[in-house]
């Protein structure tokens, strides 16, 4: 539970993102409302986004073990605000809504908030991420009795202190989802906020849906044991 925001940490990692990131680093600055850092994990890309992080006022830290989650992870241990905000440095989550993502989290007395891209009019998310993602997220709600219409969503607003209280083992994309199984575990209160979606403008997405898929669902299995 956190009812005061003192400090938005905001966690993007980055792999070759130099025609997306300074936007999205633009878009944070001029929204954001509350105090805040920016924390950019970057996977050693060699297209230039370094050198747009250390022309910005994020901070940058090199993490050349590869994996989304190990990157984000990373962050987190560096993130000093009472709030840590995880998106994605492609531009494809919208960045304007990071204010009713966290405002979402704290008025509902919540540890998590997250930003669903299931009701957004422009349907930007392709064909079979969206099927993939509506089956991953029944299992889910299945198995962890929970209600979630987005489990995959890469924007959330989380409790630092919720945080610390968890250890996480994945490194790569079922991170997410590892994170929603521990969290609903301990009970810890999570909601959902509408957002929406874009598609990537820039460069090539990491994610191969298929294999994600299915490691996240076997995350979603071996959680049960756990
Ligand atoms: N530091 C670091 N960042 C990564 C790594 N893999 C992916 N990322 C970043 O993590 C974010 C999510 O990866 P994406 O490739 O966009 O995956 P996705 O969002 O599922 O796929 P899209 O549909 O293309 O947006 C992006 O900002 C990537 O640049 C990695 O190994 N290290
Ligand atoms: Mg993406």
């Amino acid at each position: 539970m956190t009812s005061k925001v003192e400090m938005v940490s905001v966690v993007i990692p980055t792999l070759n993102e130099a025609g997306n990131i300074r936007e999205a680093l633009d878009t944070l600055d001029r929204e954001l409302i509350f105090p805040n850092e920016i924390i950019v994990v970057d996977g050693n890309s060699t297209d230039g986004t370094i050198e747009i992080v250390k022309d910005s006022k994020a901070r940058l830290i090199i993490e050349p073990r590869r994996g989304y989650g190990l990157a984000l992870r990373v962050g987190m241990k560096a993130a000093k605000g009472n709030v840590v905000v995880m998106v994605d440095g492609d531009g494809t989550y919208e960045f304007k809504h990071i204010n009713r993502l966290v405002q979402g989290m704290v008025d509902n007395d919540a540890e998590m908030c997250l930003a669903t891209r299931m009701y957004d009019p422009n349907k930007a998310m392709g064909l079979f991420n969206f099927v993939g993602n509506k089956l991953i997220t029944f299992c889910f709600n299945m198995l962890y009795k929970q209600n979630f219409s987005d489990t995959q969503s890469g924007f959330r607003a989380i409790s630092h202190s919720a945080l610390e209280k968890v250890n996480f083992k994945e490194t790569d994309m079922p991170f997410a989802t590892e994170m929603l199984i521990k969290f609903s575990k301990k009970r810890f209160k999570i909601v959902e906020v509408h957002s929406t979606y874009k598609f990537r403008r820039y460069g090539k997405t990491k994610l191969k849906p298929f294999n994600s898929g299915i490691e996240i669902l076997a995350t979603i299995l071996k959680g049960l044991r756990s």
